[in-house]
């Protein structure tokens, strides 16, 4: 068994996504505060977006698209963004977005070669290949590593990030406003010594992003991804109806059996393929990332919002330390 953490600054992160209810929420309050700082229209965002009517009545104030339709080629071929977008309004999701061969090796060996920040923990620096070294190193379990702002080096994965076709399923799904928020890629680790703390993180929890007041996210397999390799879950037609008891509660993060027996276990999707798999989905929706069995799982993340992006969350950092 790994020795749980002895550096002086807690685990935020930890009891953020592991705690009681109260715990969670307080570990959070330094993060929230920097929030507000940041951007005080977040506030009414945090708040208020977690529910049904405010959620309807912003969806309202959504821009037309701008006349001036995209024509830049795109990597992913003749994919229509209208058509995916009819397909995320509907179900929350869309799959079969597929990277080109060079793109993903590309980022693949990019992220193999560029050291990872372990737990969204930047003190926690180490190469992919030395993750069991690490965790020895370090004296814990590590289950995430994070590239942050490193991904912005990767000429492939800047491509992704401004291919057109992303642009035009945002403005499709989200209104003329549409703008990118988050790149990221990071690796998932099996890990021998996980704890219960660890393993009751809400990313590994049917959970809804809460980061702005309308999202979507296209994610990008860069390994192959099987059963034992930390499939996403998504629960489709969970981005439109909501329990009140969801809706009114702070924290973001729910039961696998209160998610399943309302929307339905058949609503469940686990989502697996080769190396260069995307789709993408409406984050309000519940969803999660599923915990790596066996084999290391790298993924990449490009996200759009409305809103001004927050500059600390941009790459995935979410906690302030
Ligand atoms: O790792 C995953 O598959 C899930 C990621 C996730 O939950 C998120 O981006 O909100």
């Amino acid at each position: 068994m790994l020795a749980t953490p002895k550096s002086k600054s807690k685990d935020l992160e930890a009891i953020a996504r592991s705690g009681g209810t109260f715990r969670r929420i307080t570990a959070r309050i330094p993060t929230y505060l920097a929030d507000v700082r940041e951007k005080p229209t977040w506030l009414p965002m945090f708040l208020l977006a977690r529910t049904m009517p405010f959620r309807r009545a912003h969806w309202l104030l959504a821009k037309p698209i701008p006349a001036v339709k995209i024509t830049a080629p795109s990597m992913f071929g003749t994919l229509d963004g209208q058509t995916i977008a009819a397909e995320l309004k509907r179900t929350g999701i869309f799959v079969g977005l597929t990277l080109p061969d060079d793109i993903h090796r590309e980022i693949a060996r990019f992220a193999k070669q560029t050291p990872c920040f372990g737990n969204f923990e930047r003190k926690l620096e180490f190469l992919a290949e030395e993750h069991e070294e690490a965790e020895r190193r370090f004296g814990r379990s590590i289950l995430s590593g994070h590239h942050y702002e490193r991904v912005l080096d990767c000429k492939a994965a800047v491509a992704v990030q401004n291919d057109p076709l992303l642009l035009e399923v945002a403005r499709h799904y989200l209104g003329g406003e549409a703008k990118l928020i988050t790149t990221r890629t990071w690796w998932s680790f099996p890990t021998k010594a996980a704890s219960e703390a660890d393993l009751s993180r809400a990313s590994f929890k049917y959970h809804f992003d809460l980061d702005d007041w309308r999202m979507l996210k296209f994610f990008f397999y860069l390994s192959d991804v099987d059963e034992n390799a930390g499939p996403h879950v998504y629960v489709r037609g969970s981005h439109q109806r909501r329990r009140l008891k969801h809706q009114l509660t702070m924290l973001v993060g729910h039961p696998a059996e209160e998610i399943l027996d309302y929307y339905g276990a058949d609503s469940a999707m686990t989502l697996t393929g080769p190396a260069g798999t995307g789709f993408v989905e409406d984050p309000f929706g519940f969803h999660m990332g599923s915990l790596a069995r066996q084999t290391p799982r790298l993924m990449m993340e490009v996200g759009f919002g409305v809103s001004k992006p927050s500059k600390r969350r941009y790459h995935g950092e979410p906690v302030i330390r």
